[in-house]
């Protein structure tokens, strides 16, 4: 997978280089280009810059140096007429990032992440980029950041450990918190060595070698862990249906 990011804080993306993703790399599973936007600017100060038409507090990104990194990063191929990619711009505006958009993700050859700062993109951007990749804006929760690297941290680690040979034991993936197929629980309580801590003791049920009396348990814990921490996710809950579940679906 081709992974492309673009900011004014490419230094900020380097713990990519770490670790599994940085595995990744080295492996040749990932393709990782952070590019600067200022290489796209032309003036002496490299202005990526401006202030908002219509008054209001801050600054907000000219589109021009945008539209030239995206037509370099993404080229329009010309015999298809579109870019095969797909364009994530990072702002607290955009929809929500689930282990769904994830899992769809780790299904792309290309990903190019916009990283926005200050009080966002020009809006034309997004339109613009529209016309030849599939493009959404996305956010990673109901909080504000400084800038969209950080999400875009987020993201690039939650798809490339999806990607087939970045986890050891595949198995891993299905069975935690959010994972499809777990019918939406959060993960039940994990315990090893030593069977007694400072006076808490490891539940006798996981010493019992009983494997159906266990996962009975563990069901209960993750459905009891899930009301307390997520009501939201529980079957019944009033929430937004899942795409799959929207009545014509
Ligand atoms: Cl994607 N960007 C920023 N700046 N803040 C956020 C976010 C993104 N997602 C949640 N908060």
């Amino acid at each position: 997978m081709k992974i492309d990011v673009v900011s004014i804080f490419p230094e900020y993306l380097q713990p990519l280089r770490l670790s599994l993703v940085g595995k990744a790399i080295e492996n040749g599973i990932v393709d990782l280009g952070v590019h600067d936007l200022r290489r796209w600017t032309h003036d002496r100060h490299r202005t990526v810059d401006d202030t908002p038409y219509g008054g209001g507090a801050g600054m907000v990104m000219r589109p021009e140096p945008w539209g030239e990194a995206l037509d370099e990063i993404a080229p329009i191929d010309q015999k298809a007429g579109d870019h095969p990619g797909r364009l994530l711009i990072m702002t607290p505006a955009g929809r929500p990032f689930t282990q769904r958009l994830a899992d769809e993700l780790a299904g792309e050859d290309h990903l190019i992440f916009a990283c926005g700062r200050y009080e966002g993109i020009d809006a034309r951007v997004a339109v613009d980029a529209s016309r030849r990749m599939r493009t959404d804006e996305v956010s990673i929760g109901d909080y504000v950041l400084n800038g969209g690297e950080v999400a875009a941290l987020v993201i690039i680690e939650a798809v490339v450990r999806l990607l087939p040979g970045v986890i050891g034991n595949p198995e891993s993936l299905a069975e935690e918190s959010h994972a499809a197929g777990h019918d939406q629980l959060l993960e039940y309580p994990l315990y090893t060595k030593p069977p007694s801590w400072r006076e808490l003791d490891v539940p006798e049920i996981l010493f019992s070698g009983h494997h159906a009396r266990i996962a009975a348990w563990r069901r209960e814990q993750a459905e009891r862990i899930t009301r307390e921490r997520r009501p939201d996710l529980l079957p019944g809950a009033d929430r937004d249906p899942r795409p799959e579940e929207r009545p014509g679906a």
